[in-house]
């Protein structure tokens, strides 16, 4: 495994862990630690003994933004022409394994964009998540406007993206559906790390397909929705792990995926 220096990566079992890991920052997402975060996503997505992925920073932050040491002296010519965020993101919006967000304390901004780039989000019960690019002078540019929107309606993300400074605590963004379960903190990881193993114990091919079929629910009108997940299921049949998944209810016993 390649030594990373703003990231921890753990495996156990079929789940991996990636740890954000520049604490005297709040793991502020400057251009190196997102050089990591794709690198280790990459290798995970590609390692065949891995079914699911764990997101995580530490207690007091998950992300606090990008590093705006970093950029503010950036100027829009070069952020064009090395695309800018672009290629930052890419990598995880094409991962085809569920990778499951668990965040502690701050996610602000691209903190907050990155989670949102997760397919599920726990939070710890002092989890904060917000977007305050407006207070120095730009917007959310990593997916702020268009997902948070989709999680939490527009009159809630207009508030927070044009005021920013109405955050939402864990027990809101739960309430909004932005966050699907709310432990404490000294739990959240141990829990997260639980449903990535049940995901990953699951036929990895009708997984990587669900969430497919899931993420299309945002780009596809319903009946081409419909028609995508219907050819999936379909698909699904050509599988060992749906034989071996019926044969299993039929017989009575638990199944034993083998992944293919
Ligand atoms: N960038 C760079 N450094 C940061 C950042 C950041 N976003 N956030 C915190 N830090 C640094 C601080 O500068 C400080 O460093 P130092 O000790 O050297 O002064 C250290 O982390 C600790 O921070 P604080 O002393 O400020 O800690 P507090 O507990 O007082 O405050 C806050 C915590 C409220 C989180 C505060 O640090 C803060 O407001 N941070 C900035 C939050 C913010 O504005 N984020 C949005 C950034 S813009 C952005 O994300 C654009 C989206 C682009 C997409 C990104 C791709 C996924």
């Amino acid at each position: 495994a390649p030594t990373y220096n703003m990231i921890k990566t753990e495996v156990q079992g079929r789940v991996a862990i990636i740890t954000l890991n520049r604490p005297k920052a709040l793991n502020a997402l400057c251009s190196e630690l997102f050089y990591e975060i794709n690198d280790a996503l990459s290798r995970f997505d590609n390692d065949s003994g891995i079914g699911a992925v764990v997101l995580t920073g530490s207690e007091r932050a998950f992300a606090a933004g990008a590093d705006i040491k970093e950029m503010k002296d950036t100027e829009f010519v070069n952020n064009y022409k090395s695309n800018f965020l672009g290629h930052w993101v890419e990598q995880i919006s094409k991962m085809r394994k569920p990778i499951i967000a668990a965040v502690n304390g701050y996610a602000l901004g691209g903190g907050c964009e990155l989670a949102m780039m997760c397919d599920i989000i726990y939070a710890g019960d002092k989890a904060v998540f917000g977007q305050p690019e407006i207070n120095l002078g730009t917007i959310p540019g990593a997916g702020g406007t268009q997902r948070l929107t989709h999680a939490v309606g527009k009159s809630k993300a207009m508030e927070m993206i044009l005021t920013g400074s109405v955050n939402l605590d864990a027990q809101e963004a739960m309430s909004y559906g932005l966050v699907s379960k709310v432990f404490p903190p000294e739990k959240l990881l141990e829990e997260t790390i639980k449903t990535a193993a049940k995901i990953a114990a699951k036929g990895a091919v009708s997984v990587q397909m669900a969430k497919e079929a899931v993420n299309q629910a945002y780009e596809l009108n319903l009946s081409s929705g419909l028609h995508f997940e219907r050819r999936l299921f379909q698909a699904t049949f050509a599988t060992k792990d749906q034989k071996e998944g019926m044969a299993a209810f039929a017989e009575k016993r638990k199944p034993d995926f083998v992944h293919e």
